[in-house]
């Protein structure tokens, strides 16, 4: 197609990594001015001796003896490391007014805090506090509160395992359970679904299945940006001749093709390697229609297979020792149409034929998957069919085969395991009175969404946030924004300036804390923290690099601060003790959580330790003890609207971001440059609605529960590969059209992947 393109709009023909990433993370390091200390800050990174990567919670292979190249990762490390400050004379200049007005990207690339600072209403300016009197302004306030359930404590999940602890040592000290946490927005449809199929809210496969499996499906996830050391993993599978399935609603160029900047003869010879032996582009919402049609279609072979006099195509031996209700998916499967199956995933008979050839000619299979299948209405229950998949075929508990949930932030599932939860179990608060003889409450607490509808409501007047974006990351920012300035407080611990600070509540206060790559030194000398991957690996993580300003504090530190401040000497706990050395706060995890045993010796190994995966060798810790098929009725994963005029839009991160953090604004992989608002439609949807590429369009969210519908105006429609109904906008700036009734009922996650919309074309 020859017609000019929209502005910044380009066909990019390059495959993912190569040359490409090397020249951006040159670009970045130079963007950031850390060319001084940045190389050597990247080659730190997921080394033995090194600190986590903030950037994703994949793996470290344990032998890594070279710097895993990672694009992202070097993104993620210069943001930090950044020689940028945002000090007191930063402050000085700018009202919060006018800093409202500011770009989110503008506002984090100040740079580093540098100082406490506290909101002046009188001049509409941040201003330097003492820590001290700080903490004792927190103190006041938080006692101040009618009941301890009037306060928030959000944690996103950047907070180290030993961060984590602490807070919710204090938090349950405190006397509530009001843990919002940024898993509430992530894989919640993980944690909560997968304890009722396989006895574990977690991935059961470690990196060393990936070099086992004979057959990858990766679904609703795209590791290409989010997770780029994934891709040396895929890049090895594909090259070794592992077909890798792909569904997913657009053509994500990584999973298309791949240059592994490790590979030198690729680098030489500007080729790469096809990732997807098969790539399904799915409509956004029509995950739980491809899966019941694989899973139909595999009945339906078996069925012929037994009839024929075979032995049938399932793993019938696992299903009757380790599982129950096959019965029940079954008939769920056989009364399922396969036309509705064709019209709800839009996809073609040829699919799922071809699929099933790769699921019943592989003896050891893995399902990877991310946001595209966890944040739907139902994405609890879709969750639950990727185990239905996996089941039928025993591809769970044996070497090379299982489920991999992509997390999100490099810490998010530390956090879980060590007690950040509103639903904290039995065992939690047994735990909790071992180590520190006092009995937390068990009630439920609040989960993201429900804390900001008790802020909206002014039940909740204080809102503490460890780390994140709080109010950017939520949908229905304008509703959650006014809210917000209603608080009576607002506590931020952050390592840079965003929008949720500038939500002034009568009291506000901006912590500047210190970063992974930080040094981290306390009374008893330097200190190491520790952090959970999404497989399950605990490993130590020693920042090494001079902080941005003396003034900074810990996490842990700072919360123990917190803590004494507010509660005093109740139930005897030794802050200062704590926060002088981590190896006390380990030994406490340990006590809580006996699955952590030896914690300080294992941490030490290197490496780390893996925590237990029961599932992984086939032990179900479910309530009847076994592996359970799950069914979810029908096959609507989001809120259904008649009209055909709604389209449903998902919501994505450019290659150019992190979450709320908008590192620059181009999204190189999918060809656009220098810009974020637009929206990609196909070109039957375009033409159904008489617009063109490149038009302008308003897009104004339908509405669900009491919502008031909100539009985003003036944003340019882009013609894309991308399936019929399905429309692609990013994130953050379409959370605006996102009701925060819309979610997940089972989980609380808000269904960013499958927002109803309407489109219209601009009026000015
Ligand atoms: N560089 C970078 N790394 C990150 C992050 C970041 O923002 N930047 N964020 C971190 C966090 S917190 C998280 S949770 C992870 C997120 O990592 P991902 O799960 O990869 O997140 P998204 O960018 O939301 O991408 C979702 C993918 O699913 C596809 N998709 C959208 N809707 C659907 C659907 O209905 N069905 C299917 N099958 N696919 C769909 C999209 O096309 C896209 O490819 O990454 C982590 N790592
Ligand atoms: N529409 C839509 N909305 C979404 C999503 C989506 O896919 N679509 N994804 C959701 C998901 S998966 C998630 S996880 C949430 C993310 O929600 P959050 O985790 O709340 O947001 P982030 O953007 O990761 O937070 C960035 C801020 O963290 C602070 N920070 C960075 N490093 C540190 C540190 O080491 N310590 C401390 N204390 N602070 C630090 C910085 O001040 C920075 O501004 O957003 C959710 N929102
Ligand atoms: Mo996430």
């Amino acid at each position: 197609m020859s017609s000019k393109r929209p502005d910044g709009i380009e066909e990019y023909d390059a495959p993912a990594g190569g040359w490409g990433a090397l020249k951006a993370v040159a670009a970045t390091l130079k963007q950031q001015q850390v060319m001084t200390q940045g190389p050597l800050t990247l080659l730190k990174a997921n080394q033995p001796d090194g600190f986590d990567c903030p950037g994703c919670a994949w793996p470290d292979p344990n032998h890594t003896s070279a710097f895993e190249f990672c694009e992202n990762g070097a993104k993620a490390i210069s943001w930090e490391s950044t020689s940028k400050r945002a000090g007191p004379d930063f402050f000085a200049g700018h009202t919060v007014s006018e800093l409202w007005d500011w770009t989110d990207h503008k506002l984090e690339d100040q740079g580093r805090l540098t100082t406490p600072m506290i909101y002046d209403s009188t001049i509409d300016q941040y201003k330097p506090i003492a820590w001290d009197e700080a903490f004792e302004r927190i103190g006041k306030e938080l006692r101040a509160l009618e009941s301890p359930d009037q306060a928030e404590f959000y944690t996103s999940g950047r907070a180290s395992n030993e961060a984590a602890f602490m807070y919710q040592l204090f938090v349950r000290a405190f006397g509530t359970n009001n843990f919002p946490d940024c898993s509430n927005m992530c894989h919640e449809a993980t944690s909560v679904g997968l304890p009722k199929s396989i006895g574990v809210g977690k991935g059961t496969v470690s990196l060393h299945d990936f070099d086992h499996a004979d057959a990858i499906i990766s679904i609703g996830h795209n590791p290409g940006t989010n997770h780029p050391r994934m891709m040396t993993t895929l890049h090895k599978a594909s090259r070794r001749g592992v077909p890798i399935v792909v569904f997913n609603p657009l053509k994500e160029r990584a999973l298309e093709r791949f240059a592994a900047p490790q590979n030198p003869l690729e680098m030489a010879t500007f080729s790469s390697t096809a990732i997807a032996s098969a790539y399904h582009q799915v409509k956004a919402g029509g995950d739980l229609a491809a899966l019941k049609g694989i899973m139909k279609l595999l009945l339906e072979r078996d069925a012929a297979d037994l009839a024929a006099g075979g032995k049938g195509l399932l793993a019938r031996d696992f299903i009757n020792m380790h599982t129950v209700g096959f019965e029940d998916l079954k008939r769920d499967l056989l009364q399922t149409e396969w036309e509705q199956i064709y019209r709800k995933s839009g996809l073609k008979r040829a699919a799922f034929e071809s699929t099933a050839d790769v699921y019943l000619s592989s003896k050891r299979l893995i399902i990877c998957y991310g946001m595209g299948i966890t944040q739907h209405s139902i994405g609890t229950q879709v969750v639950q069919q990727l185990a239905n998949l996996l089941l039928l075929g025993g591809h769970m508990g044996r070497e090379g085969a299982g489920i991999c949930p992509l997390r999100g932030h490099s810490n998010v599932q530390g956090d879980r395991t060590v007690g950040i939860t509103e639903i904290p179990n039995r065992a939690l608060i047994d735990g909790m009175e071992r180590a520190f003889g006092f009995r937390p409450r068990q009630d439920k607490g609040h989960s993201a969404v429900e804390s900001i509808e008790a802020i909206i409501d002014g039940r909740s007047k204080a809102l503490v946030c460890l780390g994140g974006n709080l109010a950017v990351a939520m949908s229905d920012p304008e509703a959650t924004y006014a809210g917000m300035r209603k608080l009576d407080l607002a506590v931020h611990l952050a390592t840079k300036l965003n929008r949720s600070h500038l939500l002034t509540a009568k009291t506000s206060i901006v912590l500047p804390v210190l970063g992974r790559t930080d040094q981290d030194i306390q009374a008893t000398g330097l200190q190491s923290v520790t952090v959970e991957d999404s497989m399950s690996m605990v490993h130590a993580s020693r920042g090494f690099l001079k902080p941005p300003s003396d003034q900074l504090k810990s996490e842990p530190a700072i919360i123990a601060m917190m803590a004494k401040a507010t509660l005093g000497d109740r139930y005897g706990i030794d802050w200062e003790g704590l926060a002088a050395d981590y190896d006390r706060i380990r030994d406490k995890i340990e006590i809580v959580f006996p699955d952590f045993f030896d914690f300080n010796k294992r941490v030490r190994m290197p490496g780390g330790f893996r925590l237990d995966v029961p599932a992984a060798s086939r032990e179900w810790h479910t309530d009847n003890g076994k592996a359970n098929f799950l069914v979810a009725g029908g096959l609507e994963e989001d809120i259904r609207f008649d009209d055909p005029d709604v389209l449903i839009l998902t919501t994505l991160r450019s290659h150019g971001q992190y979450n709320t953090t908008v590192y620059n604004m181009d999204d190189r992989y999918r060809g656009v440059f220098g810009r974020r608002d637009i929206i990609f439609m196909s070109e039957q949807d375009l033409k159904a609605r008489g617009l063109a590429d490149g038009d302008k369009i308003d897009i104004t969210g339908v509405k669900v529960g009491n919502s008031t519908p909100q539009t985003v105006a003036a944003f340019t429609a882009v013609r894309y590969d991308i399936p019929v109904g399905t429309i692609a906008g990013y994130y953050p700036e379409m959370n605006k059209v996102i009701a925060l009734a819309d979610l997940d009922t089972t989980s609380g996650t808000p269904a960013y992947k499958g927002v109803p919309v309407m489109v219209r074309r601009s009026a000015g």
